[in-house]
């Protein structure tokens, strides 16, 4: 480390300009330490970040999560040298640790981490989320009647992400007066010039044009910048934008202006030179040394277990009492959508549950969201016809203390958002359920550009988020109750098309949990293990079955992530093959889900129903289940073939 000053409050405007230099001080270090990452952008911003984490914030680095703090949200998180410096000098952690930048179990990782560094207020690295995420946090504030600003900065070759216009739409549209983002205005991004690679152009007519009060300034003139933020607190009724004009690479006189430093460590000469220029002394660490920070810097940080907590977030499930069956006897009736009973749910729940937040996308009489707006209109947000900034919005605001449902068809939800999901949602924890309507063929009429039939598939891929499938109205509420309950992220899966009556309202109490398998009706030949809408069809299949002598037993799978083991396995040993039945695609369901658990435990034959490697089309949805044979004939004569293939 090249210097362990420090300083740990507001500094006088004279000393800001020496803070930005052992900032760049910094950043060259850390990068040549590393032996990666991005100088040339965190060289640009230094200044920006100086002004906001040393004059312009109000924030306490010995409370972190001090709930009146203003925000930062570092959109263009490859920067994340300039933010972590910043942090560190400003007193949140020991500058000693900045050199473990990117090193294996370091929590400084390449790209800033939700819950890994105190002061880092959401996971960025992917670009265009930073904006959406600020405005969650702002809508959240003025819910709370909070004075506390959002300030989030973006780059200008990020600025190209459509997802940024979301955003600034949406800061606009709330009159989000607590926002203020700043560009990187340095011209250039990987490729090139901005110009030359795809012209955002000009930047500060598009930002007033989308309703943003609109300031351009010197952004390596600390002064300057200060001047434009206290002036952009004091607009009202509109987002402030913070045009910054600056040079890739500032204070290193072979980086500046040059694209190649981008993303790009320098060698110990450049290194050397680097620091001389900046006024430091060039301290080499021996690669045992660094082993030794590492781990102090994991013991020290991971040792705050508020953070730790945020990055891992428990599940409180509700005592467990006892193991009910609450399925109907007999052939399955119709009843409402599962959508249906979700916007109904949420709006009973929005009498008792204040801190819960809806959002959609534009579909909300679709998805039955519009149940909540009419219940508590406060607490309802439509992001407009823009998914992927829904999702980084309820990061925000779930980053704020709120429980917050989005929904949107499970095409443009779980399609669409998949990476926004797993980014900006899941990989922090955050408390935010992805309720996500008109799934698979029973859509309809609407064909395949609606029919999301992988979605199953790619929402349990993602890490810690928890995925659902009710099989009718009555398992909805009780399940959208159960996971408003359960901190932390998961997806739920909802229909379109009326479901089968399967569960009497008994169902919706304390102890239901709908982690556990249910078991809707005993056999021990084969198992027909089922989901959603399935459900009612593998109990008729059953019934099929029955005539012919074959006992089969149906399970409702209504958790397909975490799997409820204990219950599958006893099914397996019981029957000894398995038939599993979902509206969605055989390739990484719920079928490929038993599967690879059981191949690991007790493999049994396991054959999948479902839609088979193929696109939907238009059509009704019994007709689209009939010709895709999701029907009871083609179950029971899978299980046929499944009992055939016993050893
Ligand atoms: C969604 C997404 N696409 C691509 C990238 C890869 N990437 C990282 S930085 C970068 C260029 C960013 O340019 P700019 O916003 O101008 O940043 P700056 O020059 O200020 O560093 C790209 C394309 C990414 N991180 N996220």
């Amino acid at each position: 480390m090249t210097s362990t000053k420090q300083w740990p409050g507001q500094v006088e405007q004279a000393e800001l300009a020496s803070i930005a230099q052992q900032i760049r001080e910094d950043i060259v270090d850390m990068v040549y330490n590393a032996k990666s990452g991005h100088p040339g952008g965190s060289l640009s911003a230094a200044d920006i970040m100086t002004a906001l984490y040393f004059k312009e914030m109000r924030i306490d680095p010995a409370k972190p999560d001090w709930a009146e703090r203003d925000r930062f949200v570092l959109s263009k998180g490859h920067a994340a040298p300039v933010q972590y410096s910043a942090l560190a000098r400003k007193g949140y952690f020991d500058p000693a640790f900045l050199p473990t930048l990117r090193q294996i179990h370091s929590p400084l990782q390449g790209h800033p981490h939700y819950g890994s560094v105190p002061g880092i207020e959401a996971s960025t690295g992917s670009l265009g989320q930073g904006g959406g995420i600020a405005v969650g946090m702002a809508l959240a504030a003025k819910l709370d009647g909070k004075d506390y600003k959002v300030f989030t900065l973006w780059g200008d070759g990020e600025i190209e992400e459509g997802l940024v216009w979301e955003s600034a739409m949406a800061a606009a549209h709330y009159k989000l007066d607590n926002l203020i983002g700043f560009v990187d205005w340095n011209g250039l991004q990987i490729d090139g010039k901005i110009t030359d690679v795809m012209n955002p152009e000009p930047i500060d007519a598009k930002f007033a044009a989308f309703g943003w009060h609109v300031e351009t300034v010197d952004g390596h003139d600390v002064a300057a910048i200060c001047a434009a933020i206290e002036k952009a607190k004091a607009v009202k009724g509109q987002p402030s934008l913070i045009l910054c004009k600056t040079v890739k690479g500032k204070g290193v006189s072979f980086m500046e202006g040059d694209g190649g430093w981008h993303g790009k460590a320098p060698d110990e000469d450049q290194w050397k030179q680097a620091i001389q220029e900046l006024g430091g002394e060039p301290a080499p660490i021996s690669a045992d040394e660094m082993k030794a920070l590492v781990e102090k810097a994991k013991a020290a940080l991971a040792g705050d277990e508020a953070h730790a907590a945020k990055a891992a977030p428990g599940k409180a499930a509700p005592d467990q009492t006892s193991y009910v069956i609450y399925a109907k006897d007999g052939k399955p009736e119709q009843g409402p959508a599962t959508r249906e009973s979700y916007g109904k749910t949420l709006a009973e729940l929005s009498a008792t549950h204040p801190n819960l937040v809806v959002m959609d996308a534009d579909l909300s009489k679709s998805t039955m969201t519009a149940n909540f707006k009419d219940a508590a209109a406060d607490r309802f947000f439509n992001a407009g016809i823009a998914e992927a900034n829904m999702a980084c919005m309820a990061g925000g605001l779930a980053a704020s203390g709120k429980t917050v449902y989005i929904s949107t068809f499970a095409m443009f939800a779980a399609g669409r958002a998949y990476e926004q999901i797993l980014n900006t949602v899941a990989s922090s924890g955050f408390d935010v359920k992805v309720a996500a309507s008109h799934a698979g063929l029973t859509v309809g009429e609407d064909g395949m550009s609606h029919q999301m039939l992988s979605d199953i598939a790619l929402m349990r891929t993602i890490p810690g988020l928890q995925v659902y499938v009710p099989a009718d109205a009555a398992e909805t509420t009780a399940m959208i109750r159960y996971i408003t309950d359960s901190p932390g992220p998961a997806y739920i899966r909802l229909g379109r098309a009326k479901s089968p009556i399967l569960f009497d309202d008994a169902i919706d109490n304390a102890a239901y949990d709908p982690t556990q398998i249910r078991t809707l009706r005993e056999g021990g030949d084969v198992t027909l293990a089922a989901c959603g809408i399935m459900a009612g069809i593998a109990l008729e299949a059953a019934d099929l079955l029955a005539a012919e002598g074959v006992q089969a037993k149906v399970l409702n799978i209504s958790c397909i992530k975490p799997l409820d083991m204990e219950t599958l396995l006893a099914a397996a040993k019981e029957t000894g093959a398995i038939v599993t039945c979902e509206e969605h695609s055989v390739i990484g369901g719920m079928g490929a889900a038993i599967t690879e658990a059981l191949s690991g435990t007790y493999p049994v034959p396991v054959l999948r129903l479902g839609v088979n490697d193929q696109f939907g089309q238009s059509g009704t949805p019994n007709d689209l289940l009939k010709l895709y044979g999701l029907d009871k004939e083609h179950i029971a004569a899978l299980a046929k073939d499944a009992i055939a293939l016993k050893a």
